[in-house]
């Protein structure tokens, strides 16, 4: 970035601070990971120059010969490794994706039946004030009381009573697996199209560690840079007989022309994601979870649903007496990155919260397995208590520092003169 420096040293400065916080920094949001060199050159590319509205071998634009290649190469690849019938890799994001499906094939009004924010759905699954809670009627479905699991049978209840256009399944903070089969008996028993948002467990997925909703739904989408470890982007993928509404809907409907050196870095990544290590790294992001979790509730804390088949766990702090406020201002000074989240039931307020999430796919792609697990967890247990002292907290920013410099975070960036 030597041109970067001469030109805009204030920004140069900020994107380096950027890369030694996140060097130094235990990343453990969930939905948070460290993209390749390979993906980040990718982006920034010369890619980002060329306009190209339309799809490979229909442009707006002359010029296209190479940008066509580029994104034919992401479709190609993103089908084999997903064993989709269409994919779209335009989106800008997971949201826009997840806009262009309900445009797609629903009319404003419909109802959506999707899973409960409260619960661990997303924005874009019902919220008030997101474009899906305004443009649709939304009915939602949470998790069982006792279990904090995912009830099948409540579930179908809920459908045969308000008789969804669409079902959304997929969500932001839910550990377990989802089991999409049962969602399509529930579709196909009320006559829904189901929508699955994978954009968490994508990776898992990929990897074969999580069952895959592909041959379940007739939509599917992802965001690229969570498990998947790319670009932050989108993509949907679909059953054939969607294909057209679905690219319609994404051009020109709701956006212009596609972000070309994105869908490059999509592509890159999809390319690894075909590795062994790619794979491996899947599973040990899971066993990691698994580890965390288990090392976490033998310290008293209680993991809601009791455990995670997943990368994700969510921790419940009523016991310690802490908001998920209040512990994620804890452990920032101590150099550890979560983010407070709503536990199912929760008291408290979004804003405040009774919990975090916490999650391990950055851990991972860093290198850290069980052992640094057990060593986070008993980070944790030192800083999530009511009056934690100074000394307590430099004490793990050290433990920290000790166990990010084992494993470093993009070498030959740092390296690079400042
Ligand atoms: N905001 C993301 C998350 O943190 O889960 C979802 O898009």
């Amino acid at each position: 970035m030597q041109n970067l420096k001469k030109q805009d040293p204030i920004l140069f400065k900020l994107i380096r601070k950027e890369l030694e916080r996140e060097n130094a920094n235990l990343e453990l949001i969930a939905s948070e990971n460290f993209a390749p060199s390979s993906v980040l050159e990718a982006q920034g590319s010369c890619l980002t120059n060329k306009y190209a509205e339309g799809y490979p071998g229909r442009r707006w634009y002359g010029g296209c010969e190479y940008i066509d290649e580029v994104e034919n190469l992401a479709i190609q690849r993103a089908k084999k490794i997903f064993g989709a019938e269409h994919i779209n890799v335009q989106p800008h994001s997971g949201s826009t994706a997840n806009m262009a499906v309900y445009l797609s094939v629903l009319e404003f009004g419909d109802t959506v039946l999707a899973l409960d924010l409260a619960c661990g759905g997303h924005l874009t699954h019902g919220h008030v004030h997101n474009f899906s809670g305004r443009f649709y009627n939304i009915v939602t479905y949470g998790v069982d009381r006792r279990t904090e699991m995912l009830d099948y049978d409540a579930i179908e209840e809920i459908a045969k009573c308000c008789r969804p256009k669409m079902i959304v399944a997929g969500a932001c903070a839910y550990p377990r697996i989802i089991d999409f089969k049962k969602f399509r008996q529930i579709a196909d028993k009320v006559g829904a199209y189901l929508f699955v948002d994978m954009a968490h467990i994508c990776g898992l997925v990929i990897a074969g560690a999580h069952p895959t909703p592909v041959p379940y739904a007739e939509f599917v989408t992802t965001t690229t840079h969570k498990t998947l470890r790319g670009p932050r982007s989108g993509i949907i993928l679909c059953k054939k007989e969607f294909s057209d509404k679905i690219d319609k809907t994404v051009f020109p409907g709701i956006q212009g022309g596609p972000l070309m050196h994105i869908i490059a870095a999509k592509a890159v990544a999809f390319k690894l994601a075909m590795s062994q290590k790619f794979k491996a790294d899947q599973f040990q992001t899971v066993k990691n979870a698994l580890a965390l979790a288990a090392s976490l509730a033998s310290y008293g804390f209680r993991i809601v649903s009791g455990g995670t088949d997943t990368h994700l766990l969510l921790v419940d702090l009523t016991n310690r007496r802490l908001t998920g406020r209040d512990a994620s201002e804890i452990l920032d000074k101590a150099k550890i990155t979560v983010n407070k989240n709503l536990i199912p039931f929760d008291r408290l307020s979004p804003s405040v919260t009774s919990g975090i999430r916490l999650g391990t796919p950055a851990v991972t792609s860093r290198g850290m397995k069980e052992r640094e697990m057990k060593k986070i967890a008993q980070a944790l247990d030192i800083l999530l208590r009511l009056g934690v002292s100074n000394n307590e907290i430099i004490s793990v920013r050290d433990l920290v520092s000790a166990v990010t410099k084992q494993f470093p975070l993009y070498p030959e960036l740092l390296k690079c003169k400042k």
